[in-house]
């Protein structure tokens, strides 16, 4: 009897614990430019353990991990509250402790998001508390009728299958509202994030006619293409949810140790937008053969521009973005001032920047890795000193400085066992800003030698590289080596990707035959 209604209790409490982030989930998903209250605490513990999961970081802003934590979050509150209620005896003042302490955690991190809505924060997280202790004491109310939070003397078998019935009719109208309305909040929700923002200002004619690529290697099957297209570019950033950002509300402060400080609106920026440079950006977390990079054609304003018009003033040796939802990332403003392209990018492959990728806003600085460079959802470019502050990533274990790596990679073959006769290797190599002058392949350790190189008049994007091979039946090992445009060779040494980047040859297996 006793371990029956121990179980009740903890059913009750799940149930009731179900239906309050239901409850509350449903309701602050309303303002799809908020996060929701289970959102904001994924976010917290984001900021909370990047540093600890290092690598493992990677995976968890990975967009399969983000619903992971989402889902692991539910799941964590409703296995708390199972066993808080567990308890026969205790069941409600364990439940209501727990329901308490979940509600002021979760206002807490729910308020201290850059993007919350306040009052509909508190208004969900109340009504959440409120439906679920009343769920939850009208749920043992039946478990236990006679005295309510006591174990009953005796149970007459009716009764007990009566309240049985009830119980189960109760608990299951509850789950069943609390799937019905969360689903069709987030549906709603996902339509509005995932619809892109209405173009509200055509680009500007580039002030630059940017010679066309040449000579791409793209007609090489399984190459990876010059142009990465928007929809294939990889993502990685801290957003559990992607910053909507209403362009007719956004502006973008330039400010700090600068002389005018600037307030730029989206039709200032898109008006200025005149600059148009293909770069190719890279994430720090990209392992050596890695997916993490890509190539865009950026259209933009000059950031030496709108600093120049800001006037940046003596001893202001860090340029650091802030972006909508809190994330930074510093850089020494030398980078932004040396030649290099460095945009306020606007658009991407010819469309105003899609959502994932920082609409309305994002700097885009060649051969600095992203973490410490490519602010997207930006609002504000501060100018301050080098030692004042510190971007995200950096008390979380990674470099301040980090320019991207001299890296090269094998993309054909694409399968591990082919037929014998003459087959293309082929690739990318990149050192944005550098370039790259040479790539070298060696197939089973023998002499390194020079590949064909497509278009490689751009410093700032990665190079398409081929060497025709003659396979012959047996199994080889292919290596890749780039040097760049300073003569410099890229690092054999393998090294993981925290503090500064990957290093090493990616190699490749293929068996013939
Ligand atoms: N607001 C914001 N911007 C950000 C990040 C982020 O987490 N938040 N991540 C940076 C990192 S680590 C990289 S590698 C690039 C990736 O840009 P992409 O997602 O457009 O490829 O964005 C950078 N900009
Ligand atoms: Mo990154």
């Amino acid at each position: 009897m006793a371990s029956k209604h121990r179980s009740q209790h903890g059913i009750a409490g799940a149930i009731a614990a179900c239906t309050a982030l239901g409850v509350a989930e449903s309701l602050s998903a309303i303002d799809s430019t908020s996060p929701t209250i289970v959102e904001a605490a994924g976010l917290t513990f984001i900021d909370r353990f990047a540093a600890t999961l290092k690598d493992v970081a990677v995976a968890v802003f990975g967009t399969h991990h983000k619903s992971a934590l989402i889902i692991g979050t539910w799941l964590v509150i409703i296995g708390l509250a199972t066993a808080a209620s567990s308890s026969p005896k205790r069941s409600r003042r364990n439940f209501t402790l727990l329901v308490a302490v979940i509600g002021v955690v979760g206002l807490a991190a729910f308020l201290t998001r850059p993007l919350s809505n306040a009052p509909l924060g508190v208004i969900a997280i109340t009504a959440g508390l409120v439906t679920g202790l009343v769920l939850h004491r009208h749920l043992l109310r039946i478990t236990t009728p006679a005295t309510s939070d006591k174990e009953p003397s005796f149970e007459r078998p009716g009764e007990a299958l009566g309240n049985r019935r009830q119980f189960m009719l109760v608990a299951g109208s509850a789950i069943a509202g609390t799937a019905g309305a969360t689903a069709l909040a987030t549906t709603v929700r996902r339509r509005s994030l995932n619809s892109e923002p209405a173009v509200t200002a055509p680009l500007p004619t580039p002030s630059t006619s940017t010679p066309p690529i040449e000579n791409t290697l793209d007609g090489i099957d399984g190459i990876t293409p010059f142009i990465t297209p928007n929809s294939d570019f990889y993502r990685i950033d801290t957003a559990l949810v992607i910053p909507k950002v209403d362009p007719s509300t956004w502006s973008l402060t330039i400010d700090g140790m600068v002389d005018r400080p600037q307030t730029l609106t989206y039709q200032d920026l898109i008006e200025a937008s005149t600059e148009v440079e293909t770069v190719t950006i890279a994430c720090v977390s990209n392992e050596v053969g890695g997916n993490l990079v890509g190539n865009a054609t950026w259209q933009g304003v000059r950031l030496a521009d709108v600093l120049d018009r800001a006037g940046i003033q003596q001893g202001a040796s860090q340029i650091v973005g802030h972006s909508v939802d809190g994330f930074t990332a510093g850089m020494p403003t030398a980078t932004a001032l040396d030649g290099r392209v460095a945009l306020i990018a606007t658009a991407m492959n010819g469309t105003p920047l899609p959502q994932r990728h920082g609409f309305p806003a994002r700097l885009i600085v060649s051969g600095l890795f992203g973490y410490v460079s490519a602010t997207k959802w930006l609002s504000r470019i501060e100018l301050t000193t080098w030692e004042a502050t510190d971007g995200y990533w950096i008390p979380r274990g990674w470099s301040k400085e980090a320019p991207v790596k001299l890296t090269s990679r094998i993309d054909v073959p694409q399968r591990s066992s082919i037929s014998a006769g003459v087959t293309p290797i082929a690739g990318i190599a990149l050192s944005p800003s550098i370039g790259i002058s040479r790539v070298e392949v060696s197939i089973n350790d023998g002499p390194w030698q020079s590949a064909e190189l497509g278009d490689h008049s751009n410093d700032n994007t990665w190079v398409q590289w081929h060497l025709p091979w003659h396979a012959t039946n047996g199994d080889h090992i292919i290596r890749v080596r780039a040097i760049d445009n300073d003569g410099n060779a890229q690092d054999e040494t393998p090294r993981s990707v925290a503090p500064d980047g990957a290093t090493g040859y990616h190699r490749r297996r293929v068996t013939v035959g």
